[in-house]
């Protein structure tokens, strides 16, 4: 049987990008995104290279979760790596004027859903003794911004849960890594700002971010590393991006 990796968020950014990667190995791909049609289109372009099973998933959704994870077709029912890779960041407003159903929507996408992924994966990992959980968190985590609030907060939920399943899982053979990437150019910043094309754009206005490639090379290398090898945390960011000075408000 090929390693099945099954990949939130697939319909684009880091999730299509890690997809298309693991296809080159020949890997069995489960790829979950909202946006049907963009799951669609991927699987026709990867289904020459692997075996590829797409389903309109909303992480949100509780019991659509377990019912999606519980349908898988035989081929694609154990899952070696996990990609919790859906999220999104909605806004940037300070926290005294943000929307807070915004706010809701990350919790529940960033936080909710992914514990619900791994809590309905985990059992069959720990049952094979076999398994590599990847979780995308954030820089956002580690250093906060002004408008980075939520978002922020769910990614350091992200950082500190996936110590915590290291922690569980010790006495098994099932891999843990948090990885924070930087500003990295996807479909992010048009989610954040409500499809303005033009605030997304300036957001990488003559700089070089990282791109959904670099990242899934990442990702690929991280699962790929020996067996008894486990990276448990990384920070990446592009050359071009780097911590400021502590503000100082004067009078
Ligand atoms: P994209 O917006 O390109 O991709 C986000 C993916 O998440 C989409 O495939 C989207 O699919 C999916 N998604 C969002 N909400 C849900 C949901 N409720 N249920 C299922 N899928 C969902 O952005 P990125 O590729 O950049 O983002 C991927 C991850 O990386 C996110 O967790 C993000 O927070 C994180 N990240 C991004 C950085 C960046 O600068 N780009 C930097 C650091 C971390 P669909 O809309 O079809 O459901
Ligand atoms: C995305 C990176 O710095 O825009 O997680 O929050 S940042």
């Amino acid at each position: 049987m090929p390693t099945t990796v099954l990949i939130t968020g697939a319909s684009s950014g880091f999730g299509a990008a890690c997809a298309r990667l693991y296809a080159q190995k020949g890997y069995a791909l489960v790829l979950l995104a909202r946006r049907l049609d963009r799951l669609e289109a991927l699987k026709s372009e990867l289904s020459q290279q692997c075996n590829v099973f797409i389903q309109a998933l909303d992480v949100t959704d509780r019991n659509a979760v377990s019912h999606v994870l519980e349908t898988l077709p035989a081929s694609h029912q154990s899952i070696d790596i996990l990609i919790n890779n859906a999220g999104l960041a909605l806004g940037i407003a300070p926290a005294h004027e943000t929307d807070l159903n915004d706010w809701d929507t990350m919790v529940n996408t960033n936080i909710t859903g992914l514990m619900h992924m791994t809590r309905a994966i985990l059992p069959g990992m720990v049952a094979r003794n076999r398994g590599h959980i990847v979780n995308i968190a954030s820089i956002a985590g580690s250093w906060p911004y002004p408008g980075g609030n939520t978002y922020g907060a769910t990614k350091a939920f992200v950082q500190q849960f996936t110590k915590g399943l290291k922690a569980d899982l010790l006495g098994t053979n099932i891999r843990v890594t948090e990885l924070s990437p930087g500003m990295a150019e996807t479909e992010f910043s048009l989610v954040r700002f409500n499809q303005d094309q033009q605030k997304a754009d300036s957001v990488y206005d003559n700089a070089t971010p990282l791109s959904a490639a670099d990242i899934a090379d990442i990702i690929v290398w991280v699962t790929s590393v020996p067996a008894h090898v486990n990276i448990n945390s990384l920070e990446v960011m592009p050359v071009c991006q780097a911590w400021g000075p502590l503000a100082v408000s004067r009078d």
